[in-house]
């Protein structure tokens, strides 16, 4: 019986040397995490005000343009070879600037270098693009997305300055 207890008591010292060097660093961890946690946050919060200050990002022109596409009404089952996207810039801009190699049909799909136009389709007095995707490529990423009835084609591009965007959409009825 005495052996027990002085086996437990030799048990219960060891524990507690065992124990306080571990409830120190814990203490001492809980005493530097909030320190710690208060530096890593900042900087974070410091870049995004850097960002929301980061003027020439925000003054780049995004132009709204106005986008005919033919046909009005696309049979994914279709063996046609082309879409045609007749694009429309708002007034003080030149559909000649458009840099015909940047423009994109849903972001993804690049239009044909050739044939392009430059004439005014909608006889509406501005002048617009017409540029050509190819037909196969278009259903491929409308059967992807799923088709629907209706689908928003977005098309988008830069002009020739590199940094001047345009965008925008023309809706077109799906036959499946
Ligand atoms: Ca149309
Ligand atoms: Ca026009």
């Amino acid at each position: 019986m005495r052996k027990y207890l002085a086996g437990l008591i030799i048990f219960a010292i060891g524990m507690s040397i065992a124990v306080t060097p571990i409830a120190f660093s814990l203490i001492s961890f809980s005493s530097t995490n909030p320190v710690e946690d208060d530096e890593t946050d900042k900087p974070p919060e410091q870049d995004q005000e850097y960002s929301d200050n980061d003027g020439p990002k925000k003054e780049k022109p995004k132009l709204k343009a106005i986008i005919e596409i033919n046909p009005d009404t696309l049979n994914l089952k279709s063996k046609g070879k082309w879409i045609t996207v007749f694009i429309e810039l708002p007034s003080g801009y030149d559909i000649q600037d458009i840099d015909v190699g940047s423009i994109l049909l849903l972001g993804t799909i690049p239009t044909e270098e050739h044939p392009t136009n430059e004439g005014d389709n909608d006889n509406d007095g501005v002048p617009d693009l017409m540029v050509k995707f190819n037909r196969q490529l278009v259903i491929e990423e409308i059967i992807y997305q799923g088709p629907q009835e209706y689908v928003e084609l977005e098309i988008s591009g830069v002009l020739n300055d590199g940094k001047t965007t345009f965008k925008g959409s023309d809706t077109i009825k799906v036959n499946f």
